[in-house]
C-alpha cells in the first residue's frame, strides 16, 4: 500500500499526465503530452517520443479497471506492482532517460531536464535547484546511472528528502 507521501508524489505526476484535467488519464492525454513536449524540444524526434509515451500509456491501461480511462487508484496499483518488479521499473527508467536525453549523448543536461519538466507541467518552471540535487556527483549533468537511481526512488521509495522524490517537482511533505 502506498503511504500518504507516495500518494502525493504520484498525484503530482498524475496531474501532469492528465492534460485535459478531467481527473482520469486517457490515450488522448498522452498524445497531448507528447505533442507538447515535442513542440519545445530541440531534438525533432516526435515519433520516437510518441512511441515512448504510448509505451507508458500501455503499461497503465492494461492494468486499469477500465482500459480506456485510468484513475489515480489505478496508477497507484501499477506503482505497487512496479515496486515488486525492479526490472520493470528499470525498463521505464531507461525509456524515460532516452526520451529526456534529446541529443543522445548519454547525459541529461540542465536544459534537457528543464524542457521535460516544462512540457509535463505545461508551464515555465525553475528547475535549477532540483537539478543540482539530481546531479549527485556534481559533474553538471545527470548520468544514466544517476537517473535510474532517482527514478527507482521516485516510484518505489518513500523518502521525502531523497533527490529522486523531486524528479517531477516538489511533492507535498508527508
Ligand atoms: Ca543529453
Ligand atoms: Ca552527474
Amino acid at each position: 500500500m502506498a503511504s500518504t507521501f507516495q500518494r502525493g508524489k504520484v498525484q503530482l505526476v498524475f496531474g501532469a499526465m492528465d492534460v485535459d484535467g478531467d481527473g482520469v488519464l486517457r490515450e488522448s492525454d498522452f498524445d497531448a503530452l507528447a505533442g507538447r513536449w515535442a513542440s519545445i524540444r530541440a531534438a525533432g524526434d516526435e515519433e520516437h517520443l510518441m512511441a515512448i509515451m504510448h509505451g507508458w500509456w500501455g503499461t497503465l491501461a492494461e492494468r486499469s479497471r477500465d482500459p480506456e480511462s485510468v484513475t489515480l487508484d489505478d496508477v497507484l496499483t501499477v506503482v505497487d506492482l512496479l515496486g515488486r518488479t525492479p526490472d520493470a521499473v528499470d525498463a521505464t527508467a531507461e525509456a524515460m532517460f532516452e526520451a529526456i536525453d534529446e541529443d543522445g549523448d548519454g547525459r541529461i543536461s540542465p536544459a534537457e531536464y528543464q524542457r521535460m519538466i516544462e512540457a509535463w507541467n505545461g508551464s515555465p518552471t525553475d528547475t535549477t535547484a532540483v537539478f543540482v540535487r539530481l546531479d549527485a556527483d556534481g559533474d553538471g549533468t545527470v548520468s544514466r546511472t544517476e537517473f535510474v537511481r532517482h527514478w527507482r526512488e521516485f516510484w518505489v521509495g518513500d523518502d521525502p528528502a531523497a533527490p529522486g522524490s523531486h524528479v517531477f517537482g516538489i511533492p507535498p511533505a508527508a
